[in-house]
């Protein structure tokens, strides 16, 4: 079995500094937080940026900056910067991620459409035929974030049409947000047994399932995402800290489970990407 690759998600763009004190906003409180899962054995950040105030932004210069940044306080992290943003973004506003230098070296990139609690988080196939035609000229590994079980079979078509880039697939299972799939270990097991071989995979259990579903997962030869993205409480009632605390209880399972823990070098060879 592969080393375990554990990404973590340490902003995202809904959770709030009302709701945990450590969720970060500025750029050096986002480098503060992805050296904290970095140093706790994180070998991905995946990043989301806000304005100071916590707006979410997609801008190309705030994402340039706190990847400036982030690479002068972690200078081997693999980056995985969201073209997700925030639920009402237009497509082109979220693609400005992708405008930053160097190139990053992975993106992620949102499988379908779906409610998100009361909202609905829009992804057509016209705007996924341009996210992924902007992947396949630059060069950017996609991790595919499938929220429903439909999203694994839209992505996967379309990778045959050769509208998104195709084998060796990154797939992240983000289980548990409220009016997606559920987060069973069942619907897990179905996501995995369905994606192509040679294929990668991540699980990412929101809220009370961080840790419910890193369990199967780290067993099962997947990936593991963390962070205040999903999950801002390290046990029920207790707020994390910082995203490295939510990074070292996944890192404490896996050596219970007798799972080593891949650095970024690692993940790079397992993911096939090479450093830019
Ligand atoms: N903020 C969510 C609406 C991604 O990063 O690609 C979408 C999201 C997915 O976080
Ligand atoms: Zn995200």
């Amino acid at each position: 079995m592969d080393k375990l690759i554990i990404t973590a998600a340490i902003c995202g763009a809904e959770v709030t500094k009302e709701q945990n004190p450590a969720v970060p906003y500025t750029v050096e409180e986002i480098v503060k937080e992805a050296k904290s899962a970095v140093d706790a054995g994180a070998a991905i950040v995946h990043l989301h940026v806000r304005e100071d105030d916590g707006t979410p932004t997609q801008s190309r210069d705030r994402f340039q900056e706190c990847e400036e940044a982030i690479y002068k306080a972690c200078p081997n992290v693999i980056l995985i910067p969201s073209t997700g943003g925030a639920v009402g973004m237009t497509p082109d506003e979220r693609l400005q991620s992708t405008d930053t230098t160097p190139i990053p070296e992975m993106a992620t990139l949102d499988c379908g459409t779906c409610n998100f609690g009361d909202e609905i988080f829009d992804n057509t196939m016209p705007t996924m035929r341009a996210f992924g035609k902007r992947m396949i000229e630059r060069g950017i590994k996609p991790e595919y974030e499938c929220f429903e079980m439909g999203h694994l079979d839209t992505i996967l078509t379309m990778a045959r049409k050769g509208e998104v880039p195709g084998t060796p697939m990154q797939f992240n299972f983000v289980l548990g947000v409220p009016g997606c799939t559920p987060a069973t270990v069942p619907n897990l097991c179905w996501l995995v047994q369905n994606i192509p071989a040679g294929s990668t995979w991540t699980c990412t259990g929101i809220g009370r399932h961080a840790f419910t579903l890193a369990a199967p997962t780290i067993v099962m030869g997947g990936n593991v995402r963390v962070g205040f993205e999903d999950n801002l409480y390290l046990e029920r009632g207790v707020l994390a800290k910082s995203n490295g605390e939510l990074v070292d209880k996944v890192v404490r399972m896996a050596k219970l489970l007798g799972r080593q823990v891949a650095t970024s070098d690692e993940a790079r060879e397992i993911l096939g990407l090479a450093k830019r």
